[in-house]
């Protein structure tokens, strides 16, 4: 996902800065397929159009119109308001304990199993962790197959209590069982 982003951001920084000269037209074209870029990845349209109505802002106020090199001015806006958009500051995860205990909670839908695998396989693989999943819904009967299958695909384990409808309870055998299994 992020690739695709970053090349369609370069897409359209290739684009403005390949044009002799800046104009409030190519600025808006610009800012359309950065606005275009970030749906496709999946940033909700009204903060996507957001955004990009702050980058136009700023490159319009910044005389970007008269700057030496536009097209690196507009990339430090962009860059500058991405960071912005994704908290400013980088904060790390908290890997403490034994075992790190990694709580995942959201509204129905919202991704939470699909997040859960994607930050077990980032755990695995880049942070030489062995993270174990818990499936703790007990409400949505499928909630344990489908992380299972998410398992097995990245080869983490899951830990699961089919019988059980207390999550709490099942949080903590899990623990023990992290604990036992290192
Ligand atoms: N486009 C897109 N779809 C996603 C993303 N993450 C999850 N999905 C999809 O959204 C749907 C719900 O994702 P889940 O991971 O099952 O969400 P959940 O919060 O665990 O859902 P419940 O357990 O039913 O509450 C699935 O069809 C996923 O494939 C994402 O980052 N982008
Ligand atoms: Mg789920």
């Amino acid at each position: 996902m992020f690739n695709s982003l970053s090349e369609k951001l370069e897409a359209a920084f290739k684009n403005i800065k390949g044009q002799g000269r800046i104009s409030e037209l190519n600025i808006a074209t610009t800012v359309k397929d950065i606005r275009r870029a970030l749906v496709d990845a999946d940033v909700n349209y009204k903060i996507a159009k957001e955004f990009t109505d702050r980058i136009k802002e700023k490159a319009l106020g910044e005389k970007v119109l008269t700057a030496v090199s536009p097209g690196q001015l507009m990339v430090k806006i962009v860059q500058d308001e991405l960071t912005e958009l994704m908290g400013g500051t980088a904060s790390e995860f908290n890997l403490n304990g034994n075992p790190a205990i990694i709580l995942i909670a959201g509204l129905q839908g919202s991704g939470k199993t699909t997040f859960s695998g994607k930050l077990a396989n980032y755990l695995k693989t880049q942070k030489g962790k062995s993270p174990l999943l818990v499936a703790a819904d007990i409400y949505r009967p499928a909630a344990i197959d489908q992380l299972e299958v998410l398992g097995g695909q990245i080869g983490v384990d899951v830990y699961s209590e089919r019988e059980n409808k207390n999550a709490v309870s099942i949080a903590q055998n899990a623990i023990k069982e992290a604990k036992a299994k290192k």
